[in-house]
């Protein structure tokens, strides 16, 4: 029986017949406990002798048991250890990496250019009052240029800001000129009713710079914009600035750029002028700061909102503006530089 239960032992390959002998040959029905059991039929003299030896023989199948379920396992983790072996001197499957969008990248730079000049960068609410958006820069509510800005209203006095230039009061009334000039530079996204075309979306950018001191002119306004122009350009493009209105400033300008597309001969881009606008500007308007509660006899300052969606169609010769919005990795990924 034992040599017969170790073979059987030994042959077994895998765990479950491991098992299946163990109950054969030392389970409740298996032929050591019958022994076991038959030990009161025997004399007092044989008991002991019997019950040694078949104590003796289950202790040595018990072992082996436990030697061979022993050696399976190894030999199964190996067989697992084998089969997840990895090659660590494989390339690497490429992730692919993200990227600041390219109008991002033109705010950022943009940014660094104006905090190199001491500019305080600030960060206005797309939702914004009726009152800072309009009323507070000298568009009262039945002012005619408010339709210049199609406006998407959420209540009769909560819209959605339709120009960064609703920054402007709030960094006014915030400011205490006894620490200094104020000089800011506030980007964000704005919304106007427009029908969305080649250069025009119903949500696009703008970038807004206000200086307000003592002995501030225009020729420190035509200095930083032309500024503006040679950081995000060089000398590739001709830059002109024109007389135009804006009801917050006083002289106001806007300043066209040579259209990519075109060469500044006229196409279908800039309206067949050659040029394309890029910003409005102009000197605060003294109704801003007496708002604001600042004297305009004694402080004066400059105003600029530019659109980074139309300096990014400039700088990379994107003829639609739309491209910018549709999330096109394709379109998105050519734009990033690295390092
Ligand atoms: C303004 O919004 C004024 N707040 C700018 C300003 C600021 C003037 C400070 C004076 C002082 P305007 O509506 O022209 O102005 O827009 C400014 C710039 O935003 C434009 O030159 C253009 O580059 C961009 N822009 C305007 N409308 C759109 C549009 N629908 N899509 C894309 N860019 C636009």
């Amino acid at each position: 029986l034992r040599d017969q239960g170790l073979a059987d032992i030994k042959s077994a390959d895998v765990l479950k017949k491991v098992n299946d002998v163990k109950v054969d040959l030392l389970g409740k029905k298996g032929p050591i406990t019958e022994v076991l059991r038959g030990m009161r039929d025997l004399t007092p003299e044989e008991r002991p002798k019997v019950g040694a030896y078949a104590n003796e023989v289950r202790d040595k199948l018990q072992a082996a048991i436990d030697h061979r379920r022993e050696e399976l396992e190894l030999a199964a983790q190996n067989k697992r250890l084998a089969a997840e072996k990895i090659d660590v001197t494989l390339p690497g499957r490429q992730v692919p990496q993200g990227q600041p969008h390219v109008i991002t990248q033109i705010i950022t730079q943009l940014e660094d250019l104006f905090m190199g000049m001491g500019y305080q960068i600030v960060d206005g609410d797309e939702v914004e009052e009726d009152y800072y958006n309009f009323e507070r820069l000298n568009l009262p509510k039945d002012h005619p240029a408010r339709d210049m800005q199609d406006t998407f209203y959420i209540t009769k006095e909560i819209l959605l800001r339709t120009q960064t230039s609703a920054d402007q009061p709030r960094s006014l009334e915030n400011h205490d000129f006894s620490k200094g000039p104020l000089k800011v530079l506030s980007p964000g996204r704005v919304y106007r009713r427009d029908t969305d075309d080649a250069t025009h979306s119903h949500q696009f950018h703008q970038i807004e710079g206000l200086v307000v001191d003592k002995h501030i002119t225009m020729a420190d306004l035509k200095g930083t914009l032309i500024l503006v122009a040679n950081e995000l350009f060089g000398d590739q493009f001709d830059v002109r600035l024109r007389p135009s209105y804006f009801p917050f400033t006083e002289p106001s300008v806007e300043a066209d750029v040579t259209c990519f597309n075109c060469n500044g001969k006229g196409c279908a881009v800039c309206k067949q002028t050659g040029w394309i606008e890029v910003l409005g500007a102009g000197m605060v308007h003294p109704r801003v700061l007496k708002m604001s509660g600042i004297d305009p006899e004694v402080y004066g300052g400059f105003a600029f909102g530019l659109g980074p969606d139309r300096f990014a169609m400039l700088k990379y010769g994107v003829d639609d503006i739309r491209n910018f919005y549709l999330n096109d990795v394709r379109f998105l990924s050519q734009f990033y530089k690295k390092g």
